[in-house]
């Protein structure tokens, strides 16, 4: 464990770690239950298209959501793009920029405008008292986004939605086998759609999946993800290919035999960081509601450079060159990205809490490959970088 700030690496130290510690590093369910299911895959010989492992796949996770339908997609992007589709969205759609860039993308790339509303001070999710006010005659929808597994407002959303007879969707990538107010994430708005990708505590590979309640919905993205084919020979509807394979069913059917592992270890983390860092002024844990279940996948700290005097990007480059790979998730906001910082240049003066937030945010590194210790040792670092910043 480090001492003092001469032990740091950027000051000539060794780094604290031989090996690059990652946010994202993917969770590995039961080997050989896995390869068991890919040699079984195999010897079917019957590799995507809707196989019975999807199938199994899709219904383990209605049942576990308590949902009418969910579809297997081959990534949380094409589910997004397919459920924008087919909610029939266009014109404007009102977003957080405080979010990933694929649920802007997603709009765009279908020609449909983002307009980037600002975020809720204590959640960090969509504002529903911003929303009214960027609603124009071309606006279809609104995408809340449950940012780090921590749930939007739901209901406000639900009501502005009613009043103004817009589609409401959520992008739920990081709130797999989350709750808010004791309903499972997935049954919220029109649909919710969830990543599966490796970098989620709960992963399929590469994956994805729309839920919904909706069965005339859900009859529709089934077509869309499958070339609007129904039945052999005949295309009823305009489609793409949006399908989940089998062998990442086979991943997600073993990953969920280890749900409740993953998330006990993730909770356990969150708890090690609780205490490492309670100790460090200027530095915030972002919390999860303890009532609610949580998959606890994001551990994120709020830097507040007044209190340290030193900054997250300052903090952040003295943990990689520990081998931390500490991330700016969501650093600078999707309005400061290419497309939308040409379109829109001037969508940040609507947005003074995203654009504080984001120089403040930083994720560390959580799940099955790191424990105590390194967490100790992780805090550690930060706690002498804030003591002793004048010397860095
Ligand atoms: N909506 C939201 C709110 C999202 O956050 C996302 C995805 C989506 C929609 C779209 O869902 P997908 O279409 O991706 O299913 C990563 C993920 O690629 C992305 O899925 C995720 N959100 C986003 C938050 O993080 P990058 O560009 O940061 O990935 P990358 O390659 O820098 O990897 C992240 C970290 O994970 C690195 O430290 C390395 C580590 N890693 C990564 C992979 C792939 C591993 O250790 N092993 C691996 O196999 O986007």
């Amino acid at each position: 464990m480090k001492k003092t700030i001469d032990d740091l690496a950027v000051r000539g130290g060794e780094p604290a770690f031989s090996e690059i510690l990652h946010v994202g590093r993917p969770n590995i369910a039961d080997r050989k239950r896995l390869l068991e299911r890919m040699n079984d895959i195999l010897d079917r010989r019957w590799l995507t298209n809707g196989g019975i492992y999807v199938q199994e796949f899709e219904r383990k996770i209605a049942h576990m959501i308590g949902v009418k339908h969910c579809i297997a997609m081959c990534n949380g992007t094409m589910a997004l793009e397919i459920a924008i589709r087919a909610l029939g969205l266009t014109g404007e759609v009102i977003i957080p920029s405080f979010t990933f860039i694929a649920t802007a993308h997603a709009l765009q790339w279908q020609e449909i405008a983002p307009v980037f509303c600002d975020i809720d001070p204590e959640i960090f999710t969509i504002d529903p008292d911003k929303i009214e006010q960027m609603i124009t005659p071309k606006t279809t929808g609104i995408i809340g986004v449950h940012v780090w597994g921590r749930v939007c407002d739901t209901d406000a959303l639900t009501n502005i939605a009613k009043d103004y007879n817009l589609r409401l969707l959520f992008d739920a990538a990081h709130a797999f086998a989350c709750s808010h107010k004791g309903q499972m994430i997935g049954g919220f708005g029109d649909a919710e759609i969830f990543s599966f990708h490796a970098t989620k505590f709960f992963n399929t590979f590469e994956g994805g999946a729309v839920a919904t309640n909706n069965d005339e919905l859900a009859a529709k993205i089934r077509l869309m993800k499958n070339f609007g084919f129904s039945g052999k020979d005949n295309v009823i509807h305009i489609g793409t290919n949006g399908k989940m394979t089998e062998i990442s069913a086979a991943m997600g059917l073993s990953s969920l035999e280890s749900l409740d592992e993953f998330i006990a270890v993730n909770y356990q983390n969150y708890k090690h960081y609780q205490r490492e860092l309670n100790d460090i002024p200027g530095v915030t844990l972002v919390s999860y509601d303890e009532n609610e279940a949580s998959n606890y996948q994001y551990i994120v700290l709020v830097i507040d450079e007044n209190v340290t005097g030193i900054s997250r990007d300052r903090l952040v480059d003295i943990l990689h060159a520990e081998n931390v790979i500490a991330r700016r998730y969501f650093y600078p906001g999707c309005h400061q990205m290419e497309p939308y910082r040409s379109y829109f240049p001037h969508a940040g003066l609507l947005l003074p809490r995203t654009e504080q937030l984001v120089k403040k945010v930083m994720s560390l590194p959580t799940g099955t490959t790191i424990g105590e210790s390194e967490i100790a040792e992780i805090c550690c670092i930060l706690r002498i970088a804030v003591a002793d910043r004048s010397k860095i």
